[in-house]
């Protein structure tokens, strides 16, 4: 069934508090910022076009005719703007109200667009002012001033939409979201792709395709093509601030933009380590330890391996990279290959295996990985040695004896413990496993806890222009994210953990 989707936009100011520190607790950097507030306001189901029903009202805090609604979005810009997620068949009306940025002094009044960035729309309601229109402001305490944009996407895949009205300025300045096209059912079926209604099972072109769950829709497939199937899928919208050109903005003191220099490099609006933080943070956090960001953008990838055992494939998870920014973004996953599936909302025919995914200004990547295993390789070396080397953990804890007693030892990087201990423990997020006695802090430290067990493992993805891994300048911050693997079933959260992995059992003679 396809629906239209009715999305209501505010253009409005705020701010957002990086990080400075790796641990996410000194005193912050505020920043002020545009965006578009609100979201979802209504759905209607269609057939071919014609409604099929009436709209049903999914927010209505977005109601633009209740003026009391406007005012109470007034200065709430986040980064990014919401995500919008539709499918092949579905139609996109956009409302957009200019609520004018009032946090400067005097008030900002210019007009703002949308602009959907890949969308094949008509000049008219492309968001270019030059072009088209701009939306003009409506003053606090009066009824909405508003214009409707209209997008029908004719693919699937992951485009973008930002404000076009002095794009230099307002899209650094924050005015940006993602918009994610999937394939409908039909889309699918019309390309082969076909679910049984009785068993649930995948079908391509009439052959069972049991790699696929019975648990998956079509919002499981990047384009109408059995190999871009996913179990999950992550936004990682990249983009970049220099402070002092925001700063500027405020004080209207004015910035020419070949000045460039940023010093803060975000993934879906944050810098690590928020970008471990859940979207919603709890409002006694915000803003000394972080802030709110829409539904779709959490970016701490949890995927699981297979296990051969239960005949449990590994996981495929697809990386919907963006680049918003103003720099490219070699973007660099550790662990795996990934494969090129789209490029810039179309599918790829001939498969490309990559390591970086360099993602150029306006440019967005759809990279397919396999959460492979690393046990047949590595479990051996790693917990009972190999070619004459005690295993890792005697060699750790080796290497930690000695150097306590040469006096050189130092922790794995400053404020490891401080870090993890601060995120997750002092928080009860509960959004991460780096919790001990079980993982990180123990691998590297030499306890025994993590004896023969290989998950949960943690993967870097991060800008290799090492240098934007920093927030202005102090490393690790900028656009690093951690992919956590799990083993299937298992739960490190639970006290005590789930561990569904069976231990691992070295040979009885030395592994030559
Ligand atoms: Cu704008």
């Amino acid at each position: 069934m396809s629906q239209r989707l009715f999305y209501n936009l505010f253009a409005t100011d705020g701010f957002i508090d990086l990080p400075i520190d790796p641990t996410g607790t000194e005193p912050r950097r505020r920043v002020y910022i545009f965006g578009f507030a609100g979201g979802l306001f209504k759905t209607q189901p269609i057939s071919f076009g014609v409604p099929t029903g009436p709209a049903t009202i999914v927010n209505p805090q977005f109601d633009i005719t209740v003026p009391p609604n406007l005012d109470a979005l007034r200065g709430k810009a986040v980064i990014p703007s919401p995500r919008i997620d539709m499918e092949i068949g579905d139609e996109l009306y956009i409302t957009l109200v200019n609520l004018g940025l009032f946090l400067t002094s005097p008030p900002i009044l210019d007009v703002h667009t949308i602009h959907i960035h890949g969308g094949h729309v008509a000049t008219q309601v492309d968001g270019v002012p030059e072009t088209s229109f701009g939306l003009p402001v409506t003053p606090p305490g009066t009824p909405a001033i508003a214009a409707t944009y209209y997008f029908k996407p004719e693919k699937p895949g992951t485009y973008f939409y930002h404000c076009h009205q002095e794009a230099s300025e307002h899209v650094q300045m924050g005015m940006y979201g993602a918009l994610i096209v999937y394939p409908s059912a039909l889309s699918l079926a019309q390309a082969g792709i076909t679910k049984s209604l009785t068993t649930g099972r995948w079908f391509f072109k009439g052959r069972p395709q049991p790699q696929i769950p019975v648990t998956a829709t079509n919002r499981n497939f990047a384009y109408s093509d059995v190999n871009s199937f996913f179990n999950s899928d992550w936004v990682l919208l990249f983009s970049d601030i220099d402070t002092r050109w925001h700063d500027a903005v405020f004080a209207q003191t004015g910035f020419n933009p070949v000045d460039y220099k940023p010093d803060y490099w975000l993934v879906n609006g944050r810098t690590f380590p928020d970008t471990l933080l859940p979207t919603v943070l709890p409002p006694a956090l915000v803003p000394n330890f972080g802030y709110s960001v829409p539904d779709g953008y959490d970016c701490f990838v949890r995927v699981s391996t297979g296990d051969p055992g239960r005949r449990i494939p590994p996981d495929k998870f697809l990386l919907r990279m963006i680049n918003i920014g103003y720099q490219p973004v070699p973007f660099h996953v550790h662990g795996w290959h990934g494969m090129i599936v789209g490029k810039d909302a179309n599918p790829r025919t001939a498969s490309e295996m990559n390591f970086t995914t360099l993602v150029g200004s306006g440019e967005s990547y759809d990279v397919l990985y396999t959460a492979d295993d690393k046990r047949p390789i590595y479990a051996d070396y790693i917990f009972c040695g190999k070619a004459g080397f005690p295993s890792l953990k005697d060699q750790i804890a080796a290497a930690t004896a000695q150097s306590m007693a040469a006096g050189t030892f130092i922790p794995p990087f400053p404020g490891a413990t401080d870090l993890w201990v601060n995120i997750i423990l002092k928080t009860s997020l509960g959004q991460g496993t780096f919790i001990p006695p079980y993982n990180w802090v123990p691998w590297n430290y030499g306890t025994p806890t993590a004896d023969n067990f290989m998950f949960p493992q943690f993967y870097l993805a991060h800008n290799h222009d090492d240098y934007k891994v920093t927030n202005n300048g102090v490393y690790p911050g900028g656009q690093l994210i951690i992919i956590e693997t799990d083993f299937p079933g298992s739960n490190y959260k639970a006290s005590p953990p789930v561990i569904t992995e069976p231990a691992h059992v070295c040979p009885p003679a030395p592994i030559p």
